[in-house]
This record gives C-alpha cells, sequence and structure tokens, in this order.
C-alpha cells in the first residue's frame, strides 16, 4: 500500500466549527513532516476550516506535553493533537522519552479534561516509523487527528454546552 491507495479509516460525523491544535516535534522531522501533513488532510477531509487548525512545532516529543498543557490553558481548543517520532537508539534514552511522553500527554488530558491525543510514534528504528507515517502501515498523524474528532464529538455527547432557559 503507498499512500494514494491507503484505505483509510473516516468517520460519518464532522469536524465542521471544532478548533484543533496540532502540535508537531521537529527530532526525527522527516518522520513527524509526514504526520504532519497526514493529520491535517485528516481534518479538511472531515469538513474542520483551515482556520480553525493551528499547527505549533517544538524541538522534541519531550516537550509535546508542556506545549498541550500551555495550548489546553488558553482554552481556545477543542482538541489537542501532538505528533512524534521516538526511534531507539543504543542507550536507554529512549526509555524515558518515549515513557515521560505518553504519561505527561495523559497527565494533561486528564487533569484539564480536554482530548489530548496521543500521536507519536515509538518505534525500534526509522523503517518502522516511516511505515506509519504515510507507508505501508498507514499514517498515524492521519488517525491521531481523527482520534481527535471523535473525541471532541463524545465528549460534546458528555458535556453537551448548556441551553439558555427561557423566563
Ligand atoms: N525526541 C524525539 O522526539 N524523538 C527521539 O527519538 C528522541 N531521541 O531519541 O533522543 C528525542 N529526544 C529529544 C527529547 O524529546 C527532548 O527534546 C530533549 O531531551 C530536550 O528536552
Amino acid at each position: 500500500m503507498n499512500k494514494t491507495n491507503q484505505k483509510r479509516r473516516r468517520l460519518e460525523q464532522s469536524g465542521r466549527g471544532f478548533r484543533i491544535a496540532v502540535v508537531v516535534s521537529e527530532f526525527n522531522e522527516r518522520v513527524t513532516e509526514k504526520l504532519r501533513l497526514g493529520a491535517l488532510q485528516c481534518l479538511l477531509d472531515h469538513g474542520v476550516h483551515q482556520n480553525d487548525i493551528r499547527t505549533i512545532f517544538c524541538p522534541g516529543a519531550f516537550e509535546l506535553p508542556q506545549v498541550a498543557a500551555k495550548l489546553a490553558a488558553s482554552q481556545s481548543w477543542d482538541a489537542v493533537v501532538c505528533l512524534g517520532a521516538v526511534i531507539r537508539g543504543e542507550t536507554p534514552h529512549f526509555d524515558y522519552v518515549s515513557k515521560e511522553t505518553a504519561r505527561g500527554i495523559q497527565d494533561v488530558a486528564i487533569r484539564t479534561g480536554m482530548p489530548i491525543i496521543f500521536g507519536v510514534l515509538t518505534t525500534n528504528n526509522k523503517r518502522q516509523a516511516l511505515a506509519r507515517a504515510g507507508g505501508s502501515h498507514g499514517n498515524k498523524g492521519w488517525d491521531a487527528a481523527l482520534t481527535a474528532i471523535q473525541m471532541t464529538h463524545l465528549f460534546r455527547t458528555i458535556s453537551p454546552k448548556k441551553k439558555k432557559r427561557r423566563v
């Protein structure tokens, strides 16, 4: 499968009117740029207006939760999509970065009650990462953006905006 004939999961639900922030780690940029493009395409394909999408770049995956926390605090977004690629090297560094990134992102999500989506690849090598960034295993950036739309719908179902009571 390549970029053009990939089967992509889609939603019936639209993302029209949703405001979505996408945070992209620049470490392993060759991979994360492809994740970014996948996420952007998914949002546009689901009706999110390009003016309602903001992309922010950060140095590495470890910084993703910090940026997500700032964005959540601004209360300007329905969801934040975090994109990164942590690739195993020769030292235990991979374990610290990958675990703390995952923990940090979930921490922000639970603490803020906002959908903060984990679109971070954690792979043994660059080949595996590229396969998941628009290659034979799909595009996890696309999947993360889809999850953001799903979670925004879900949260609106759980906590609908209160209607004004008539007097
Ligand atoms: N950051 C990544 O996003 N991916 C990696 O594979 C990676 N490795 O392997 O080192 C990485 N390290 C940098 C880290 O995310 C921080 O930017 C850095 O430690 C400064 O806080």
